[in-house]
């Protein structure tokens, strides 16, 4: 089975140090653990990883994709500006779930805009690290079935 990599934009090193009424008290490092337990025993492999440098999650969009691994894709602030993910999720033809902490649609007008979200397969948002395990749980049959 491909792998998935679970990718996390800027800021979001800072979970569960601040803003706990809107992105809760749990840290990347906990919601890390939740995903790797989720995975545990489906044969698939998980890469955590976080950025606060736009350049560097477009080339781990190229690099999951290139190596067949399906996404999932807090893109954080950038999922409201940012062209070049779009493009590198595109152009990687990858598999990409978009994911949120926070319901962005109950949030600022400026969060209810995803750039990324036409070229994913689908949009997760508003049930904190569970988004996550959501993420992961939609991926995993898809991936099953492209390998067969
Ligand atoms: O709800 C989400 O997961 C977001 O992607 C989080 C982004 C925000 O810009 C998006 O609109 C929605 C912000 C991540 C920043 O996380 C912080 C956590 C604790 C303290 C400060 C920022």
């Amino acid at each position: 089975m491909a792998a998935i990599h679970v990718l996390n934009g800027p800021n979001l090193n800072l979970l569960g140090t601040r803003e706990p009424g809107i992105y809760g008290s749990l840290t990347l490092g906990d919601v890390e653990r939740m995903v790797r337990e989720r995975a545990a025993g489906s044969g698939t492999g998980i890469v955590f990883r976080q950025s606060n440098h736009e350049g560097e999650l477009v080339s781990w969009i190229h690099e999951a994709g290139a190596a067949g691994a399906g996404i999932v894709l807090n893109a954080g602030a950038y999922t409201h500006t940012s062209v070049a993910l779009r493009d590198a999720i595109a152009g990687a033809g990858a598999l990409c779930v978009e994911v949120h902490l926070s319901n962005v649609h109950a949030r600022e007008h400026f969060r209810h805009t995803s750039l990324i979200a036409p070229v994913c397969v689908g949009v997760i948002c508003g049930f904190g690290a569970q988004s996550y395990l959501l993420g992961l749980d939609a991926l995993l049959p898809i991936l099953a079935a492209r390998k067969t």
